[in-house]
């Protein structure tokens, strides 16, 4: 799968992808990983991105003309194919649809996903209306650009891809819920630490009492979970 990223600020990328299994299944051509300037599609001397709200309000915001340039020179680049190509572009903002393990499964469908990373204030809404397929937020809370939420979809939905995680870490994901999270704690050796001790079951070799406690707990910690704040 091929990832584009728009960004005010491409560099933020680097260390995160230059790592560990993203680092690797670049390597080994699972995926490609591509940054592009929003500042390189402007055309005046000062290269500006930005301008204030009609309306007025506070801050400023990122000029539709150069997002629509980018996007459209990202997604008509590789022309032979491009028409064919399943493609997908995705802007990240506060009020986008909330991102789940579901929507990393179905984008990881997708040959190519154009990530759009806002910045500022916001994003003349010209450009979701018009160029936009799906607008993200990972989350109900504010951050000062996408690239954060960039980075968490590419991770999210790269690891999903056949061949990026090793076989003993994608055969683990098989055995848990259907999300593919799992939902029980875990523990490794050794056995006891600082006096604290592993759950004995889990000692046990005992199959499918452990397949009964792993489910016990995963209802505890789910129900858990979903009373919290309440
Ligand atoms: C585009 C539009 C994503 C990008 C607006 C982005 C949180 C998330 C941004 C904004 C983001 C998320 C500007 C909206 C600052 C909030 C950059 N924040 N914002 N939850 N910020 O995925 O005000």
């Amino acid at each position: 799968m091929r990832f584009d990223i728009i960004s005010l600020f491409p560099e933020s990328f680097t260390s995160y992808f230059g790592v560990s299994i993203l680092k690797r299944a670049a390597e080994d051509g699972l995926i490609e990983i591509h940054t592009h300037h929003l500042r390189d599609f402007t055309h005046d001397k000062h290269k500006t991105v930005d301008d204030t709200p009609y309306g007025g309000g506070a801050g400023m915001l990122l000029k539709v003309e150069p997002l629509a340039e980018a996007i459209e020179a990202v997604v008509n680049s590789k022309q032979q194919v491009a028409s064919e190509e399943k493609k997908r572009v995705i802007l990240f903002s506060a009020k986008g649809k909330t991102f789940t393990q579901a929507d990393a499964r179905r984008l990881s469908e997708y040959e190519r996903l154009i990530l759009v990373c806002g910045r500022y204030e916001g994003v003349d809404e010209r450009v979701a209306e018009n160029f936009v397929d799906e607008e993200l937020s990972i989350g109900d809370y504010v951050l000062t650009g996408g690239e954060l939420p960039a980075m968490v979809v590419v991770d999210a939905v790269a690891r999903l891809l056949p061949g990026v995680l090793g076989n003993s870490e994608s055969a683990e994901t098989e055995s848990h819920t259907l999300s593919g999270i799992v939902e029980y704690p875990q523990y490794t050796k050794p056995e006891e630490f600082r006096g604290w001790r592993v759950p004995d079951v889990l000692l046990s070799g005992h199959h499918a009492e452990i397949a009964k406690w792993r489910e016990k707990q995963a209802k505890e910690i789910s129900e858990k979970r979903n009373n919290r704040n309440t």
